[in-house]
């Protein structure tokens, strides 16, 4: 039963990821409308509602009782909530949507009774929309054809390249620069290129060791742990911590133990 329905809730997933991207670049407006939010720089601008509201819509048309947790929150809950529930960042990477910088991408999670059982990733400007069902691998479809993900094997931190990210306030980025400071002397090199849901399956597919966040949201990481998972890499927090919390890790399975404790005393240097 769970198989058919992980099934058919991965090819709604696609579906729903395929027509939100048709508008967020078919309709993508020369002058949007942005709102702040945590701080002046924290924007949302009237597409990430609109991609909310169309993957709700969508999502509701075939299955009216599932419940959603969405960045912008368009979302009420049903009346009698089936076990089903859509874990949705419109636009990961809004910054960069709003520059018509390529690195965004669309997040739909889909978890089963508590448990993430689809990831879909879809990158538009990029040609590619990378996807897991639980137990059953992780793809990524670049014009049309299919190609299974396995994350890189073997690395060691002096020859890992490692992507992050900061958060929107002055104070947390002081710090999250302070600790990348450091860590570029210790890794090959470091990238930060502005979207979760994408640095999570770059590693899953091998152009990142690993990626670490201080503060991501669980629609930030929902779809894109399941594609790293799936790709035979590793997700959690730092020191043994389960992904969900205050840090987001993920690597290729050789590499995570070892970037693992170095990140989590980087963070008891820089962030106590
Ligand atoms: C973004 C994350 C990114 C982080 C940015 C921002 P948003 O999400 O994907 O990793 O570094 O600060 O939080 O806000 O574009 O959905």
């Amino acid at each position: 039963m769970t198989e058919s329905l992980n099934q058919s809730l991965l090819t709604l997933a696609l579906d729903i990821a395929k027509t939100t991207s048709e508008i967020l670049v078919n309709q993508r407006p020369e002058n949007m409308e942005v709102e702040s939010k945590s701080t002046p720089v924290d924007l949302v601008t009237e597409m990430d509602k609109a991609a909310e509201i169309h993957i709700v819509k969508r999502v509701k048309a075939v299955r009216p009782n599932d419940s959603f947790l969405g960045e912008e929150g368009t979302a009420l809950p049903p009346d009698n909530p089936s076990n089903v529930k859509w874990i949705i960042d419109p636009i990961d990477g809004t910054v960069n949507y709003f520059y018509n910088h390529p690195y965004w991408a669309i997040s739909i999670g889909v978890e089963v009774d508590g448990e993430i059982q689809i990831g879909v990733v879809a990158a538009p400007l990029l040609h590619e929309t990378f996807y897991a069902i639980k137990g059953g691998g992780a793809y990524v479809l670049h014009d049309g054809m299919k190609k299974k993900l396995k994350t890189n094997s073997g690395a060691t931190i002096d020859k890992a390249l490692v992507a992050t990210g900061f958060g929107y306030d002055p104070e947390r980025r002081k710090k999250q620069g302070a600790l990348l400071a450091e860590l570029v002397t210790i890794a090959r090199d470091t990238r930060r290129a502005g979207a979760a849901a994408l640095d999570f399956c770059y590693v899953a597919s091998g152009r990142l060791d690993a990626y670490y966040e201080f503060g991501l949201y669980p629609w930030d990481l929902a779809a894109g742990s399941l594609i790293v998972t799936e790709a035979g890499g590793k997700v959690g927090g730092l020191n043994g911590d389960k992904l969900g919390g205050d840090w987001s890790l993920a690597a290729n399975a050789d590499l995570f133990d070892e970037i693992d404790q170095i990140v989590y005393k980087l963070s008891q240097k820089y962030f106590n």
